[in-house]
């Protein structure tokens, strides 16, 4: 990891905040994205997105399992895992939850600030590598991942009794996902799913299960609760709503410093710092506005792009003469040409909030 992270952008030292406490149980806590500092999240500071107590796993008996339109179901112990060729990605996760504070009127769920969002690299086996030694049918059509954390969903309808948590994938999708047993150069913690985590590139991190201990081949779309009741919109299909699950991060940039209500000093010069990401398309710029989006400028992007992670951005402001309230826009664009829109869209209902948000400073 050395050699690549020296290369990688900083803003200095991480400050002294960890998290931030949302939820004591089950484990919800987020990144303090004011204090945003390294292109790498450190593990103790990456958010906490659980919806289920976290399950004691017990190393000796653990499996993981891949069963369903296999021709050969197969399992694997931590060992056997360790013993096939690893990979490392960097990969940012993002909560289709973050920034769910900002919605107006306010939205049910954990208040997440802007810190439903870190970066790790992570190391591991591809979902592919095991797919292959079980040898998945003609007929299957997605790839179901399942936890070892069970109990009752918040919302309803709610299943009746306890339920598991699982997301699927289709097949096309197969080659963003790596297993992962390390975070950081270190064993996988337990908060973050240890001994085995999907880590889905592109994707809101609902998709990144924890815990794993179960891959089934499934011949038709999968429709559990976390696929259609939760993690899902409302989508026009012929003049009929459907439920449809929510899969890709929309484009975005956010800023990190100044913080809302900073007292920034006037005519001095400020760097205005963030962070950017997209889903499955490549990130291309990031502009700011600092007159309330009448005017915007490119701010400099740091540092290498890295497919699925997110990138850290600056940009020089030369603050106004007069004193006053300022509103600072950061925005960002893809390389398929979407920008994030000024408004919000209200399909989504409490998930993937896109749209750019306003930061009110004070120019003193
Ligand atoms: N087994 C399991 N996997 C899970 C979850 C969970 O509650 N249980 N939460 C998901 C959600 S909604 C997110 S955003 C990510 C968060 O991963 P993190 O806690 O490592 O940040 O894990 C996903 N994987
Ligand atoms: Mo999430």
């Amino acid at each position: 990891m050395a050699d690549q992270t020296t290369k990688l952008p900083s803003f200095g030292p991480p400050g002294p905040v960890r998290q931030i406490l949302r939820q004591r149980e089950p484990l919800n806590s987020e990144f303090p994205f004011a204090e945003l500092s390294q292109f790498i999240t450190p593990s103790d500071q990456f958010y906490v997105r659980s919806h289920f107590p976290t399950p004691s796993v017990d190393l000796k008996s653990w499996r993981l399992s891949i069963e369903g339109a296999v021709r050969k179901p197969v399992s694997f112990s931590l060992d056997e895992l360790k013993q096939l060729p690893a990979q490392t990605r960097m990969v940012t996760l993002e909560c289709a939850g973050n920034a769910r504070m900002y919605l107006m009127p306010k939205a049910a769920g954990v208040q997440w600030d802007l810190g439903a969002v870190s970066n790790a690299e992570w190391t591991g086996v591809i979902l592919s590598e095991l797919l292959d030694r079980a040898g998945v049918r003609a007929e299957a059509v997605e790839i179901i991942l399942e936890g070892a954390d069970e109990g009752t969903p918040d919302e309803p309808p709610k299943p009746p009794g306890k339920i598991r948590y699982a997301r699927s994938i289709p097949l096309s999708k197969v080659p963003d996902v790596l297993l992962a047993y390390e975070m950081n150069g270190e064993p996988l913690p337990a908060s973050h799913g240890a001994p085995l985590r999907a880590v889905v590139g592109g994707w809101f991190g609902m998709a990144s299960v924890k815990w794993l201990s179960r891959i089934v081949a499934a011949t038709q779309p999968f429709l559990g609760y976390f696929q259609t009741t939760d993690y899902a919109y409302w989508q026009d299909d012929a003049g009929q709503p459907v439920r449809v699950p929510i899969t890709e991060m929309k484009t975005k940039a956010q800023i990190a410093r100044p913080a809302p209500g900073e007292i920034i000093a006037r005519n001095s010069h400020y760097r205005i710092v963030g962070a950017a990401w997209s889903g499955d398309s490549d990130l291309s710029k990031v502009e700011i506005s600092t007159d309330a989006g009448a005017h915007f400028t490119e701010a400099k992007l740091l540092g290498p792009a890295v497919r699925h992670a997110w990138r850290l951005w600056e940009f020089d402001w030369q603050t106004p003469i007069s004193p006053g309230p300022v509103t600072l826009f950061a925005r960002a664009r893809d390389a398929k040409g979407a920008t994030q829109p000024m408004a919000r869209d209200p399909k989504y209902g409490t998930y993937v909030i896109f749209h750019v948000l306003p930061m009110e400073v004070i120019v003193e």
